[in-house]
């Protein structure tokens, strides 16, 4: 809904400019969420001055004059009853509907949004794009419905762009979406940027999910997303192992520990020493060592660690199940290298995955 009438910012603010009860307002379905917080506003004002001025006047009109006793009440008036039941629903009426609309347009998606994957997870926002590039902070193209696919990998998070007026939990266990439309680019710088929170308190490291949005024109978003996606080819190859390395570790900590403890896939704690001496067993009762080598199904252990990654069922580490996925498609040739050379190393790292010496560099 767009009004047919320009309200000034000191009612409603605009995208460059807040004013007193609201932020900047930057969507598209800014301007409606902020008509109807100042109608709910100005009723609430109007009646609270009415109700203040009445309780005044009446209580000097009607105070006790004589000590003589009570006189009886009125007990009934139609008119009045009828005016102050009837008016309200209606004002309520009117303000269901407004709000019904709003809503309606707030949870229904247009067709032909631009896709965003969100996964929360404590502490941090990681926003997956369709080209694969993936980042902390939220950049989204201007003047295109973009639509958030929500999920949680652990606790309850909320996302809130209060620049956008929209929030939506982000609940473990099932995906929310979540969609706006930003008409106001704010290019990439960090003080124009718009503002996105967590709003569900969820444990000391909440604050960390602060995190900024961009919204830039589609030649720029296109540039970013370009540069985003190869992030990796910027880095030398001799830091690829720990700049790279964690990152990529990320998306296979779940099954993988870095110290040893049990999961759902084989630990990398001594996985290089194992690769290297082959002494990997398979199910299938071969081992490691009799396929490496020349002439034999892999040249060198690095070659089977890379075929691990692009194949895993091809053969299956005893005694586990064929549980993992392929990330052939996911992980080029440059971030399984990053991987491998990590999995080498692994003694630098801590259980998390972050690089020991990271402090002293
Ligand atoms: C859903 C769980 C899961 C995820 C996620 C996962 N893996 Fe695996 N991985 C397994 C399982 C189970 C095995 C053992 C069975 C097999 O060989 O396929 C395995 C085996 C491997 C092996 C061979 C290990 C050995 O002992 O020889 C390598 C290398 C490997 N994974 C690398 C990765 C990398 C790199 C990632 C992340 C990019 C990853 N995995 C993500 C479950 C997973
Ligand atoms: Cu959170």
């Amino acid at each position: 809904m767009t009004l047919p009438f320009e309200l000034p910012t000191v009612l409603l603010a605009s995208a460059d400019e807040a004013n007193f009860w609201l932020p900047r307002a930057a969507s598209t379905i800014a301007g409606e969420t902020d008509f109807m917080f100042q109608v709910i506003n100005w009723i609430c004002y109007v009646f609270f001055a009415l109700v203040t001025v009445l309780l005044i006047v009446f209580s000097w009109r009607y105070r006790q004059r004589t000590k003589e006793g009570f006189q009886a009440g009125p007990t009934h008036h139609t008119t009045l009853e009828v005016t102050w039941t009837v008016v309200p629903l209606i004002i309520v009426i009117v303000i269901f509907f407004m709000g019904f609309k709003g809503y309606l347009n707030f949870a229904t998606p247009p067709r032909d949004t631009y896709d965003i994957n969100v996964t929360a997870a404590k502490w941090l926002w990681s926003f997956k794009y369709p080209n694969g590039a993936s980042s902390e902070d939220l950049y989204i193209p201007a003047e295109e419905p973009v639509r958030l696919i929500m999920r949680s990998e652990d606790v309850l998070h909320s996302l809130f762009i209060p620049e956008f007026r929209v929030k939506r939990d982000v609940v473990p266990g099932r995906y929310n979406n979540l969609w706006f439309q930003s008409d106001a680019p704010t290019g990439d710088d960090p003080n124009a940027a718009y503002h996105l929170f967590c709003t569900e308190y969820c444990g000391t490291g909440h604050s960390n999910m602060n995190r900024r949005v961009f919204v830039l024109d589609r030649v720029a978003f296109d540039e970013w997303l370009t540069k985003q996606s190869r992030w990796i080819e910027d880095i030398p190859d001799d830091e690829l192992y720990f700049k790279a390395g964690p990152k990529i570790y990320a998306r296979c900590s779940n099954c993988h520990s870095l110290d040893g403890a049990v999961g759902t896939g084989p630990t990398w704690k001594d996985l290089w020493q194992r690769t290297k001496d082959g002494t990997t067993e398979f199910t299938d009762g071969t081992r490691l060592a009799d396929l490496i080598g020349p002439g034999k199904e892999y040249a060198t252990p690095e070659d089977y660690l890379r075929d691990s990654i692009y194949n895993p069922g091809r053969h299956l580490v005893k005694p586990y199940t064929n549980a993992m996925p392929t990330f052939k498609g996911q992980l080029n040739d440059r971030m399984v290298d990053a991987v491998i050379a990590m999995i080498k190393r692994v003694d630098e790292f801590d259980a998390k995955g972050n690089w020991k010496n990271a402090t002293t560099k």
